[in-house]
């Protein structure tokens, strides 16, 4: 783990949210460590600093788990963009994203970017068996720094049809993840015509292939873009105070005024 003091300060927070076991994590590792690994059910909530051109973009990455539900809305505090995922082959997991997670979002900036993400694609479209992103060919490429925060507990084991290799029934189609984009736009009162339309931001993936991973997460780092310059012009119009500076240049005074 890096030494706090030598953390870049994030320019903006992505969140992932949605139910345990659709896929959070796995997308998280695919993207920033290109690999899809075991993982186990998160504790609370973790987040990943990523590197985007010149900005720090830190991605946190959430517990899905019921008990876990009271620290979503401190999670999405201040967010810039939430990713609200599902998983294809699970009815319910997006039924959640409307019940159980879309008032968690509340606290997040007023100009704050959603995108629906259907995750385990690879287990109904043979499509996404191939990653079309650079994934594969950048498999060993890490440059985001793991700061993982709270321990972890063992996740249910993968479902048998993705180790047969046997497709499963899609329960989720992109239809009924534009309808609860429009849904998720009323909820926030916005307007439908100025915000970004459901076809750039309702994604289907594979954390396990990364299909559609790269794509993913770049759309949403461009779409935050203008959210970086917002906040970087607001720091500069009222620049917060380094403590440690000051504390340095209070124990400077202290000493020669002592002397
Ligand atoms: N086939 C397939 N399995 C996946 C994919 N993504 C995740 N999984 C599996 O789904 C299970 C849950 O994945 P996680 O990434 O831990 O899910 P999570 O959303 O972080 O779960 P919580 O931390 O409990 O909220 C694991 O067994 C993963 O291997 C995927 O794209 N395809
Ligand atoms: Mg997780």
């Amino acid at each position: 783990m890096p030494e706090l003091s030598k953390m870049k300060k994030p320019d903006v927070k992505v969140v992932l949210l949605g139910d345990m076991n659709v896929g959070k994590t796995s997308l998280l590792h695919r993207y920033t460590e290109r690999k899809f690994k075991d993982t186990i059910s998160t504790v609370g909530g973790a987040f990943f600093l990523k590197q985007w051109g010149p900005y720090n973009i830190s991605i946190w990455d959430t517990a899905g788990r019921e008990q876990f539900h009271g620290l979503g809305s401190m999670y999405c505090r201040g967010a810039a963009a939430i990713i609200l995922t599902y998983d294809v082959t699970n009815w319910q997991s997006l039924s959640e994203l409307e019940e159980r997670f879309l008032s968690l979002t509340d606290t997040a900036n007023h100009d704050c970017i959603y995108a629906l993400v259907g995750n385990k694609v690879d287990l109904t479209d043979p499509k996404a068996h191939q990653s079309q992103d650079s994934d594969v060919a950048s498999e060993d490429r890490t440059d985001s720094e793991d700061m993982r925060t709270e321990p972890q507990l063992p996740t249910p084991p993968t479902s048998p049809a993705s180790l047969s290799g046997v497709m499963l029934q899609k329960q989720v189609t992109p239809e009924d993840a534009a309808a609860l984009y429009g849904r998720i736009l009323r909820y926030k009162g916005l307007d439908e015509t100025s915000s970004q339309p459901a076809e750039k931001m309702c994604f289907e993936t594979s954390a396990k292939t990364g299909y559609n991973v790269d794509s993913l997460f770049e759309a949403l780092f461009d779409l935050v873009l203008p959210s970086i310059l917002r906040q970087r012009n607001e720091n500069q119009e009222s620049p917060t105070v380094d403590l440690e500076e000051c504390r340095g240049s209070s124990n400077k005074r202290a000493k020669s005024s002592c002397c």
